[in-house]
């Protein structure tokens, strides 16, 4: 399907090692000496026998809860990460034990979409092989915590019997693509499903490492030529994570801003889809006092018909493939990548793997990038019930809510499907009108919740502690209390319906999108947070770093003088994001690489 494999494209300003594979021939010296730059991801990814490594000989190696380090970067591919619980390790290295080592299991769900049955074996195995939740994420999939070296191919094996897969929901591939869910645009939502589900397919690594390891698939033989066993991805599959997301306007659920990859769908009156915007070189990720690392806003780059859709995909990530930076990690997912080559190169590049000049992108407008809770009838008759789960930990809270309990019952009798949205939540989709009261029913009775207070139903928290290794502050088991006290602060100033946006994270990786929020909180360290504001409510704007090194003691009183502010300051219909840059408190960020910039205004509140 590619006329472009990584090795047949000289011509391109290729950051490639191998002109061809180097399996049957000696090293040229040219690449040899390119190789010697090369990240040591991208030698592990040569070495591995398309992402196998010793992973199979590691499984059986009983004396650790670990496994080896390069594996540990080839597992990620097949959706799984070595974790350990940051709770116990300082007791632990106390003690001379080692690490209380567990893995992360991420599935791959193309816009997030599963049906009961898929549901009740999904909960199983939280039960059964994980602790006990299930983690929906803000890239529409569940991740299980805390699932044992020795039950991971149990795990797997589960998840395989549920139709399910973690094939590349991590790793340096196109991940889990992510949809709309949008239930009342039945037929936009439809196109934009299938076009997710057809990228998901089509650009998913061919290698059988995956079925061989965990479900003890037999090796395909011969198979060492890269042309037939990754036909797209080639030996070293990409420089970087990349990920692929499809938008319906009005909503922007997905935040398209945030990805390498996007598809707005233009519409018609009837909400048709007459064809696709794509959009390049969004992402979020950046280092703590690193200003050549920073998040950037996707370009609109262009307008595709349909049925140039999936070529369109799968040549923006080529592109990338043969021209991001294999040197340098920090510098090579597809941001950077447009930032070195501009825009045009790069449309021209995408332009000549699609064979033909494409259009420029069609107007659209997004109004909001939040879930809308509670019922909604959609086109087609059908109701879809969106459900706000915090932080999208589906478990039964002692004394709250019984997300875990409610939503396996709710399995059993619904036939329709459910949905994940990018905002950790929950939809209970196409229930036919005469079942509403009895899913109602089931809602109350464990307590589930349709809506929050106008800050917390736009909120965002990452994983972090205890089971992320890059965490350098709280931020799931902290958002829910920082929000009671703002919730507070925002009362006594008349703003407690006000919609704004706030995400945290717990480092600057930015896996809850806190850039693009209009208060953003990112772990600097244990109970400090770097505070941004002024992003667009809409998460087309990034934001400007206003505080540093804030204690959590003192978020809400940094933040109350500025909610004072808005209050008397603001115009009809104007959002917090927009007003701080009006009003002089933070100056507008362009995008990535004026980020960093802090000069223009700074007003300190009154
Ligand atoms: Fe993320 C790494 C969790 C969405 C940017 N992310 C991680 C790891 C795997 C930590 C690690 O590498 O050891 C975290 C696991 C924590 C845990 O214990 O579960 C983690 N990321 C998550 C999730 C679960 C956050 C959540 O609370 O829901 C999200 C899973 C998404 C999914 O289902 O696939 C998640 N991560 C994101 C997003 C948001 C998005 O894509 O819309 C981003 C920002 C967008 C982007 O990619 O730029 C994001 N995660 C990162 C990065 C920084 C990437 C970069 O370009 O610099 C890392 C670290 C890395 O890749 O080196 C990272
Ligand atoms: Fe971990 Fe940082 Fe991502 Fe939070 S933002 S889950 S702390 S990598």
């Amino acid at each position: 399907m590619d006329d472009h494999s990584p090795r047949d494209d000289a011509e391109t300003p290729t950051e490639r090692v191998y002109e061809t594979p180097p399996t049957e021939r000696p090293i040229t010296e040219a690449e040899a000496a390119r190789a010697a730059k090369l990240a040591a991801n991208e030698h592990i990814k040569i070495a591995s026998g398309y992402l196998r490594g010793t992973l199979a000989d590691g499984l059986l190696q009983h004396a650790t809860g670990a496994i080896s380090e390069d594996d540990g970067q080839l597992v990620k591919f097949h959706g799984m990460y070595l974790q350990d619980d940051r709770d116990l390790r300082a007791e632990r290295t106390k003690k001379k034990l080692d690490k209380a080592y567990s893995f992360m299991i991420r599935l791959r769900i193309a816009g997030g979409v599963v049906t009961p049955k898929q549901w009740l074996v999904l909960d199983d195995i939280a039960t059964t092989y994980a602790n006990g939740t299930l983690r929906a994420t803000t890239r529409q999939t569940f991740q299980y915590h805390g699932v044992i070296k020795s039950n991971l191919k149990r795990t797997m094996a589960a998840i395989d019997a549920a139709l399910l897969d973690t094939i590349a929901a991590c790793g340096d591939v196109n991940r889990n693509v992510m949809a709309a869910t949008n239930p009342a645009q039945a037929g936009a939502h439809k196109a934009a499903y299938q076009l997710a589900k057809d990228i998901s397919d089509s650009l998913l690594p061919k290698t059988n490492a995956w079925r061989e390891i965990w479900l003890d698939g037999e090796r395909v033989v011969g198979g060492e030529d890269a042309a037939e066993v990754e036909p797209v991805y080639g030996r070293t599959y990409l420089p970087r994570k990349f990920k692929t997301v499809v938008a319906v306007p009005p909503s922007n659920e997905v935040d398209i801003f945030a990805h390498d990859l996007g598809f707005i769908a233009i519409l018609d009156k009837k909400n048709r889809v007459t064809g696709w915007n794509v959009t390049v070189g969004g992402g979020m990720g950046m280092t703590h006092g690193e200003t050549d690392t920073f998040p950037r806003t996707a370009d609109v780059m262009c307008f595709v018909e349909p049925a140039d859709a999936l070529k369109a995909a799968e040549a923006v990530m080529t592109v990338q493939r043969d021209w991001g930076n294999r040197t340098n990690r920090k510098n090579a997912r597809l941001k950077y990548t447009i930032e070195r080559y501009g825009l045009a190169a790069f449309r021209a590049e995408v332009e000549k793997r699609v064979g033909k000049k494409l259009a420029d992108p069609k107007p659209f407008a997004f109004t909001g990038n939040g879930d809308r809770y509670g019922w909604v009838e959609g086109e087609d008759g059908r109701h879809h019930l969106t459900l706000y789960v915090p932080s999208g930990r589906i478990k039964d809270i002692e004394g709250g809510a019984q997300f875990l309990s409610g939503l396996r019952r709710i399995a059993e009798v619904h036939e329709g499907d459910f949905r994940l949205t990018g905002n950790q939540n929950v939809i209970i989709a196409n229930v036919p009108a005469a079942r509403k009261a009895e899913i109602d029913a089931l809602v109350d009775e464990y307590g589930l919740t349709k809506g929050a207070g106008a800050l917390r139903r736009n909120a965002l928290a990452c994983v972090a502690l205890p089971t992320c290794g890059l965490a350098l502050a709280e931020s799931e088991r902290y958002l829910p209390d920082l929000i009671g006290e703002l919730e507070e602060s925002l009362a006594r100033h008349g703003l407690a319906e006000e919609e704004i946006t706030i995400r945290s994270t717990g480092c600057p990786n930015g896996c809850a999108r806190p850039f693009i929020s209009e208060i953003g909180l990112v772990g600097r360290g244990p109970e400090r947070y770097h505070l941004y504001l002024g992003a667009a409510f809409d998460g087309s704007r990034l934001s400007k770093l206003y505080r540093e090194d804030v204690p959590a003691a003192e978020i809400r009183s940094t933040l109350d003088p500025l909610f004072a502010d808005y209050a008397k300051g603001r115009k009809t219909g104007e959002h917090f994001g927009d007003y701080l840059i009006r009003a002089g408190h933070v100056a507008r960020t362009t995008n990535g690489p004026d980020f960093h910039d802090r000069t223009g205004a700074l007003k300190p509140a009154a």
